[in-house]
């Protein structure tokens, strides 16, 4: 088929679909949701079994798959770090084999590396009063590192928690969470993005804020006295210290906030909102002709919360400054702009050259370019009207949620319910906006298995977008996979987009539910192997050093490991003592982990090379407890033992 007719035939495709999506009664949208005709006709689960698969679906004799294959011994081009859904994770893969090498406890409880177990991930998740775990659940959405000058710094990666409107910090050297902060006033954290450089002082190039956006409207005063007065629902955008991990300050906004992304230099950020008009329920929440991409000036707002110009919500202490239309009638003054695009945009993604931001139309089969040089235009009063910031909407297929860019002027977007990574060119949308009929924005189309959420291109969210992978994180495999159970794993598909067509180049099967993602060459991450015995405190630096402590009830087992042996073989303790071991692994050999379990007492942990941990317990069963190591670490490893006496 001819380029041009290919075009005609697409666009016939879409306006079809589109005139239904538009005029189909709400019931039968949720239907396409869950079903389109492409899903519908591949599988059926239910009646799917390993001899029914079709191998070969989707496969494409020009692809050379050899090409993508990572050998016995070899190691992969580059990291993905993908957050974990409601597993409350994230998740280290490596590409392009799609191996997996580590799930990053962050918002879970992880019994392997004993995380939401021991007294110092505790005390990073957060305790109650009484010392245990505050929430035990979590949904990680977006996973972003930290950036100096446009690109990867390689310190940290922030995460968001939905359910509970916490943010956490992955330290990139150890991969371990460290820090994690719960914002006031919100529900539903949904968007997260660090700023690419300070915007305030052009001498800091590096990431001192963290974006949030919360996607869900509570009453300011969440006390319990409102349910109907819907009007008074507010969201908050949140700017997070990424040092301190501190709330700097929050602003309040009309509509909601969802998806997040920030400027290249440091000037802006912005937020997509589908539900501009606050509803309460989803048919209102599509009222709406129009929503708003809305853009945060971020020097006016820290400059109003200098000033004073703010106020505490809630009992909260955090500055919120006012972005309310109401509050900002003059551009002049504005701390926020508001963009119109079309209606219940999903993503927002800003363009390596850091001129654009791309917003979806997901109940519009557009995708809306924002121009950031128009948007600072706007914010200087040049504009009449803030849609004038808008320089191109090609219409690209049907539900686009997320998009990636290539570095080469190519945007990538994913297409929910046509089951489609579709290919358009930046220019030529927005010279087919300014009316150029020769303009053809869409330059390529690929069918993905099935229903792809987040797509996401490598380094694609830096200065230095490589334009070699593109990987589409699908929502459903159906019969991509044996099948193992009701559910089902989604696909990872890795897309080659260094050609002028895409091509689809393997199939990875990923634990629900991947979220987003980032793809990362190697050598950009640089971790450490061993860590620093002193940057543990109560760290017990010589197996002369093991002993038992006791002061009153309060008992302190001071305890080391060294294959194959434990710095203690045995010590006693009495029931009912509050009893607290703290263990260092004296072994400096790299990948010598130990484990530590106290059979009935829910004990489980691990300690890397040189690393201390601890836990603290109620000695209330008395008998002989074999504490045993868990991981295997020599030949002597089941030998690995001490025991615990608590007396009766
Ligand atoms: Cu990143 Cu799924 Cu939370 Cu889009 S959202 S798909
Ligand atoms: Cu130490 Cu196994
Ligand atoms: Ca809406």
């Amino acid at each position: 088929m001819s380029e041009d007719k290919t075009q005609k035939t697409m666009a016939a495709a879409i306006i079809g679909r589109r005139r239904f999506i538009n005029t189909a009664a709400l019931a039968s949208l949720v239907g396409v949701v869950g079903c389109n005709e492409k899903s519908a006709s591949t599988a059926t689960p239910a009646a799917l079994s390993a001899s029914d698969a079709k191998p070969g679906n989707g496969s494409d004799g020009n692809v050379d798959y050899s090409k993508y294959e990572v050998h016995p011994g070899q190691l992969d081009d580059y990291y993905s770090f993908s957050s974990g859904g409601h597993a409350g994770d994230a998740r280290i893969y490596g590409l392009p084999s799609g191996r997996l090498f580590k799930i990053i406890p962050v918002f879970n409880m992880d019994c392997l590396v004993g995380w939401g177990i021991t007294n110092e991930s505790k005390k990073i998740i957060g305790t109650k009063a009484d010392g245990s775990v505050k929430y035990h659940t979590g949904d990680t959405h977006h996973i972003h590192p930290s950036y100096k000058d446009g690109t990867y710094d390689g310190k940290y990666m922030f995460v968001n928690d939905k359910i509970h409107g916490r943010l956490a910090r992955i330290r990139m050297d150890t991969m371990e969470t460290d820090k994690i902060v719960e914002l006031p006033l919100v529900q539903g954290f949904h968007g997260t993005f660090p700023d690419k450089r300070d915007p305030v002082d052009p001498a800091i190039n590096y990431t001192t804020r963290v974006f949030c956006g919360s996607e869900f409207s509570i009453p300011l005063d969440n006390n319990g006295k409102n349910m109907d007065a819907t009007a008074d629902y507010r969201s908050i955008f949140t700017c997070v210290d990424s040092e301190s991990m501190e709330v700097r300050w929050q602003v309040l906004i009309d509509g909601n906030c969802d998806l997040v992304a920030s400027s290249y230099d440091g000037k802006l950020a912005c937020t997509n909102q589908y539900n501009s008009e606050n509803g309460a329920h989803y048919e209102d929440m599509m009222s709406a002709e129009m929503d708003s991409c809305l853009f945060f000036n971020i020097a006016r707002i820290e400059e109003a919360v200098k000033a004073g110009k703010f106020k505490n919500y809630g009992g909260s202490k955090v500055p919120v400054v006012d972005g309310t239309k109401a509050a900002n009638p003059d551009p002049k003054t504005a701390l926020t702009c508001y963009v119109p695009v079309s209606k219940n945009p999903h993503g927002v993604n800003a363009s390596p050259d850091g001129k654009y931001y791309a917003c979806s139309g997901k109940l519009s089969p557009t995708a809306t370019l924002i121009e950031h040089a128009l948007v600072l235009k706007w914010f200087d009063g040049e504009l009449k009207d803030a849609r004038e910031a808008v320089v191109a909407e090609p219409e690209i297929g049907l539900g686009p949620l997320h998009t990636g860019f290539d570095g080469r002027g190519n945007a990538y977007t994913t297409l929910f319910l046509d089951s489609q990574i579709v290919k358009w060119n930046v220019e030529a949308a927005i010279k087919s906006f300014k009316g150029d009929k020769t303009a053809k924005p869409v330059v390529d189309r690929l069918d993905v298995q099935y229903q792809p959420g987040h797509g996401f291109t490598s380094m694609g969210e830096t200065k230095d977008a490589d334009g070699k992978y593109f990987l589409s994180d699908n929502k459903f495999s159906k019969d991509r996979f044996l099948p193992v159970g009701p559910l089902h794993p989604e696909t990872a598909q890795l897309i080659d987009i260094s050609g002028d067509k895409m091509k689809l180049v393997a199939d990875h099967s990923v634990y629900s539910e991947p979220h987003d993602s980032i793809i990362i060459p190697r050598n950009l991450v640089r971790t450490r192997q061993v860590y620093d015995i002193n940057e543990f405190p109560n760290a017990v630096k010589d197996a002369k050093d093991c002993r038992v402590e006791r002061k009153g009830k309060k008992v302190t087992v001071y305890l080391t490991s060294q294959a194959p042996t434990f710095g203690l073989r045995e010590w006693t303790v009495k029931r009912g003592d509050e009893v607290t071991i703290i263990l260092t692994n004296l072994d400096k050999v790299e990948d010598l982990t130990h484990g530590f379990a106290i059979p009935k007492y829910d004990i489980n942990f691990i300690v890397n090379p040189q690393e201390t941990k601890s836990v603290t317990f109620i000695a209330d069963k008395p008998g002989v407890y074999w504490c045993y190591c868990t991981n295997f670490c020599h030949a002597l490893h089941l030998e690995m033992r001490s025991r615990m006496l608590v007396e009766a």
